[in-house]
């Protein structure tokens, strides 16, 4: 079994303990860091669509993400290019009801290397802190707002209303994204933009301030 395939086998079982030492021997092998990042996302892909068959429950999934989190923090390094200027700040979270972070996380990273202060307010946040974030960051260019299910896409809807309701929109430009989310969805919704995966959040945040 070659490397990349182990990690993907240690993140779909969930193993925690040795999920460090086996990216670790990976980098030390000379893999690039975004192919094991890869190797991990396809494997929370196999997470999922096993969940979806019922063949795994939510405390093997959330064993997965536990060891997905241990695998990233251990490349996360390797990842983030050290930004020399300050294009401003980025606030980001995942929205109301929603728990799922790991994505956000890596859009997190990726952003903060493209140059943004990054002031992630983690899960389940609501319209307020993300309207009081923005306002008490007087640099804050960019909102980026998470979403992972279906069933919280109204409140992700909810959360662009109320940020452009509180006269916003001038300030700062909306972001959103997450599997569900399509580039109508966030247009419909009023967002300025969405991108499939972080590193193309990344290039969208640059972009979209330039
Ligand atoms: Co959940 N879950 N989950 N889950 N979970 C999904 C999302 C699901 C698709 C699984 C499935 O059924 N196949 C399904 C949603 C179905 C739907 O809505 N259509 C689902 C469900 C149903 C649930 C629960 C309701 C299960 C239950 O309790 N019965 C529950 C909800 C809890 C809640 O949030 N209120 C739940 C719980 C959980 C855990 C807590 C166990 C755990 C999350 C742990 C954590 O995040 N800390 C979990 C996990 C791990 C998953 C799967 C397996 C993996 C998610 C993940 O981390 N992927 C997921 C199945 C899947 O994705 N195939 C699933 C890896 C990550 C790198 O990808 O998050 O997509 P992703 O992020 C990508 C892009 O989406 C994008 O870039 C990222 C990096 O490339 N992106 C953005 C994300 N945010 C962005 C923002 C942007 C731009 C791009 O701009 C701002």
């Amino acid at each position: 079994m070659s490397k990349l395939e182990e990690i993907s086998k240690a993140v779909e079982e969930g193993k925690l303990k040795k999920i460090e030492a086996i990216v670790d021997e990976a980098i030390k092998d000379g893999i690039e860091a975004t192919e094991i990042l890869d190797a991990m996302i396809d494997a929370m892909g196999v997470v999922g669509e096993q969940f979806r068959t019922s063949e795994i429950f939510v405390p093997e999934m959330l064993m997965s993400a536990h060891t997905m989190k241990k695998g990233v923090e251990v490349i996360q390094p390797l990842l983030v290019e050290s930004a020399t200027t300050s294009r401003g700040t980025c606030v980001i979270g995942t929205i109301t009801g929603d728990l799922h972070d790991i994505g956000k996380n890596l859009v997190a990273l990726m952003i903060e290397s493209a140059g943004f202060n990054v002031v992630d307010l983690g899960v389940d946040v609501s319209a307020e802190k993300f309207i009081e974030a923005i306002i008490s960051h007087g640099d804050c260019k960019i909102v980026a707002l998470s979403c992972l299910l279906t069933t919280t896409m109204p409140a992700l809807s909810k959360s662009v209303e109320g940020i452009i309701a509180a006269g916003l929109k001038e300030k700062v430009k909306i972001i959103v994204g997450g599997a569900p989310i399509t580039a109508e969805y966030a247009k419909e919704i009023g967002a300025d933009g969405t991108a499939e995966d972080a590193a193309s959040a990344a290039e969208l945040a640059k972009t979209i301030v330039a």
